[in-house]
């Protein structure tokens, strides 16, 4: 069913894997700094050491090898580049630890795929508004440029931002990851903006002054569950899935495969609710400029990162600032969907194919990578992975059937994750690794 290049990989994050959080000049990310504020993280744990493939990435290409991939999805440390996050000071250490991990990757006939923000901003850049700061779209672009310029010679496929859903909502909204700002109903969307900007920003650097030598792809990873109406035969529920679409997937994707800007769904809902809430001030939903707009619909292929599917049914409204208001949706489990680990992750393979088949639709056919899907455990140690493996024969087989019976065009497969590993707010609670990982002993 699969195409012969069709690309198998597994994917970590930096931040998750590396550990060494201070190791020959790395500069502190906001993970790091919330990691080690009280009662932030599940059990006070925090990524100082996590896998340590600062130490042991050989460990890591030992487990890439014995799977045969073809590809591996790594994310590069900003601060570990970059101390300051700016390119005035290079850590050279930095530079060497990724050079060693591309070139031995290489070497191992196995293609890299690098993302260059997988959630962990310099801790001096948030000081200076982080992504709220609209003086982040720069200091984005130059980061990016360095790193097409010191490791493009040998990566063909980057990606700029890993979910800037979950970087607005969880970073911006309820706070539950770092940099922990709860400022509902505003400070997200604005988040969510400048991360569009920067990713423009940043194709249009790569593809003027890179892309003519180095002939890479640039894209940026897009979250989305897939949303089905609780109730098909319900009109309120069939439009509030159609809101609640354009508040995950579409967020992101409209501005950048469909029309430049954001859906005018979202736009009207948030407007709505502001008009009921009394709120006077312009849209919290920012405008692209007319300049914005031309140069937004910007990138090279589709990377999406599926874990789960959900019911909507209409209402939701708290009556108080914030997304969910703006969205007036309420997304509920389906009782026949299994759970697996984490609390949200229903297991529903299906889900992926009707998502691969909307993005298909909506977005013209684009050439897509999964760069994220996989299975969590909670507590009790399975190291017999039986489920697991049933849970990727089975969406691996959904993939199959949206390439072959539904035309799209699907190019690879990353399972997250290469390894068990940091799981951000759960702390090592929640395991999504191939290969169990000992975190008494590394
Ligand atoms: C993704 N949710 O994040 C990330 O890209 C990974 O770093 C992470 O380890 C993986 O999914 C598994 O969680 C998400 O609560 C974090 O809906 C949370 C959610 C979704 C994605």
């Amino acid at each position: 069913m699969f195409p012969r290049d069709f690309a198998w990989g597994a994917a970590t994050a930096a931040y998750q894997i590396e550990g060494g959080w201070q190791a020959d000049g790395k500069g502190p990310s906001i993970w790091d700094t919330f990691c080690h504020e009280k009662g932030r993280v599940f059990g006070e744990h925090n990524g100082d050491v996590a896998c340590n493939s600062y130490e042991l990435w050989e460990k890591d290409l030992e487990c890439i090898q014995q799977l045969g991939l073809t590809h591996y999805r790594l994310s590069l440390s900003w601060a570990r580049l970059l101390p300051n996050g700016t390119t005035r000071h290079v850590n050279q250490k930095g530079v060497q630890y990724y050079n060693k991990v591309i070139d031995d990757l290489l070497a191992c006939n196995v293609s890299p795929m690098v993302t260059l923000y997988h959630f962990d901003l310099p801790q001096a850049l948030q000081e200076q508004g982080g992504w709220k700061s609209p003086g982040i779209v720069n200091l984005f672009d130059s980061y990016a440029k360095f790193c097409f310029q010191t490791f493009g010679d040998r990566v063909k496929l980057w990606l700029t931002i890993n979910e800037p859903l979950i970087c607005a909502k969880f970073g911006h909204e309820n706070g539950i990851f770092a940099p922990g700002i709860k400022e509902p109903g505003t400070a997200a969307y604005l988040v969510g903006h400048n991360m569009l900007r920067a990713h423009a920003m940043a194709w249009h650097s790569y593809n003027s002054f890179y892309r003519p030598e180095q002939k890479g792809a640039v894209s940026l990873a897009i979250n989305s569950d897939w949303l089905e109406p609780l109730h098909p035969g319900c009109n309120e529920d069939v439009a509030a899935t159609e809101r609640d679409l354009a508040f995950t997937l579409g967020w992101f994707t409209w501005p950048v495969f469909v029309t430049g800007d954001y859906p005018e769904i979202m736009r009207s809902a948030i407007d709505s609710q502001s008009k009921k809430l009394g709120y006077t001030g312009s849209s919290r939903l920012p405008s692209f400029s007319k300049d914005e707009r031309a140069v937004l619909g910007t990138a090279d292929f589709f990377a999406l990162n599926y874990y789960t599917s959900r019911k909507v049914k209409a209402g939701g409204s708290c009556g108080e600032m914030c997304i969910k208001s703006d969205l007036d949706a309420e997304e509920v489990l389906d009782p026949s969907w299994p759970i697996c680990g984490v609390s949200w992750q229903a297991v529903v393979p299906h889900g992926l194919r009707k998502l691969l088949n909307y993005i298909k639709d909506a977005c013209n056919n684009p050439a897509v990578y999964i760069t994220e899907n996989g299975f969590s455990q909670v507590g009790l140690l399975q190291i017999e992975d039986v489920e697991r493996c049933e849970f990727y024969r089975d969406t691996i087989l959904e993939v199959g059937k949206a390439i072959e019976e539904d035309g799209v065009n699907v190019r690879g497969y990353f399972a997250w994750s290469l390894l068990d590993n940091f799981e951000w707010a759960d702390g090592f609670s929640v395991r999504f690794g191939l290969f169990h990982v000992n975190f008494s002993d590394v």
